[in-house]
């Protein structure tokens, strides 16, 4: 599956910490949308969908959510729980997102502005589309 988690260089002293996030250098794209999700009960899960295109890079900026990512073939749970870590979401990949602590920030860098038409918000259309790429040779996995 095309996730990567990033590990992040921590410029430490002894007034604190600091990561910076620059595009084609620790972000593998352009960055040009950031978002953050905040205030998520723990008992509500968000997303349940694929982009067709976006790729992003997902940092648990403040406590800790999960993350069920699908693909063609796998399935994978990953926790988001360690700031120096941003985990890489290629496109046309399934994702459901849960178990948020009272305290998540979640912050989001997007490789392009906001676009309804490149969200696949019906796992049936999903399914659909990763078989046709497939079954095309246009491997996703
Ligand atoms: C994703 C996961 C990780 C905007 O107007 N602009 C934006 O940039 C975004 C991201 C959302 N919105 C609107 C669309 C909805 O009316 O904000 C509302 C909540 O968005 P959504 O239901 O898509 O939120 P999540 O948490 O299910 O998904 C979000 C991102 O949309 C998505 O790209 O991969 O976080």
């Amino acid at each position: 599956m095309d996730i990567k988690f990033i590990k992040f260089d921590v410029k430490g002293d002894e007034r604190g910490s600091l990561i910076a996030l620059e595009e084609y250098k620790n972000i593998p794209f352009q960055i040009k949308r950031v978002y953050f999700i905040f205030d998520t009960k723990s008992d509500v899960s968000r997303g349940y969908h694929a982009h067709k295109n976006l790729k992003q890079v997902l940092i648990p900026v403040k406590g800790s959510c999960k993350i069920l990512l699908e693909n063609y073939e796998e399935t994978e749970e990953v926790l988001l729980s360690d700031q120096r870590c941003g985990l890489y979401i290629d496109a046309l990949i399934w994702r459901v997102m849960y178990e948020f602590s009272d305290d998540c920030v979640l912050l989001v860098l997007a490789s392009d502005y906001y676009n309804e038409n490149d969200y696949i918000r019906n796992y049936d259309q999903f399914r659909y589309e990763i078989k046709q790429l497939i079954t095309s040779g246009d491997n996703p996995t």
